[in-house]
């Protein structure tokens, strides 16, 4: 064995024993928005699978703001939408796909340190209560289009009640 294949067998060692480890839960399609160049917000979705047992995304970190932290939206007894930060985090069933998406749950990045631009990659880690953390780079992406017709299926989303003045300051939606 020449010393080239030998560090790349020990490469594949340390990469599957990586994997391993997080296996249980994959992220995909990440992306993150925020209002503009004088933005003190932005927001980050994304798709979580869980292919083991039942697990819950219980934090958020990252450099780029001072405070990060799960939301998701909740309609009030006029009908707005508003924006609440869950504490406790997201449980995720076993098998389940959860998607962190717009008007729903998202990640919320509070007192921008600097603001990313279109193209930007800002880190994330996401920290589940039996995966433990997962680093997601996420791409900065303004002008995605939000997903229509999924991860809504419980019909009391009425967008035509959607305060968008009230929720201008965070990005969320
Ligand atoms: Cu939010």
């Amino acid at each position: 064995m020449t010393y080239k294949t030998l560090f790349a067998a020990a490469a594949l060692a340390i990469a599957s024993t990586t994997m391993a480890f997080a296996a249980d839960i994959t992220v995909s399609d990440p992306y993150m928005r925020v209002s503009g160049a004088m933005a003190t917000s932005g927001a980050a979705f994304m798709v979580i699978d869980n292919h083991g047992d039942e697990d819950r995304l219980i934090g958020v970190r990252s450099d780029i703001a001072q405070k990060v932290e799960l939301h998701t939206h909740l309609q009030d007894a006029n009908g707005v939408m508003k924006m609440v930060h869950v504490a406790e985090g997201f449980p995720i069933a076993a098998g389940e796909t959860h998607a962190l998406q717009r008007g729903g749950d998202h990640v919320m990045f509070l007192g921008l340190n600097s603001v990313p631009v279109q193209g930007d990659v800002v880190e994330l880690t996401l920290t589940f209560e039996k995966a433990g953390d997962i680093v997601v780079e996420v791409p900065v992406d303004n002008d995605r289009a939000p997903q229509m017709g999924n991860g809504m299926g419980n019909g009391k989303m009425d967008h035509s009640k959607m305060n968008h003045g009230a929720m201008k300051a965070g990005a969320g939606n």
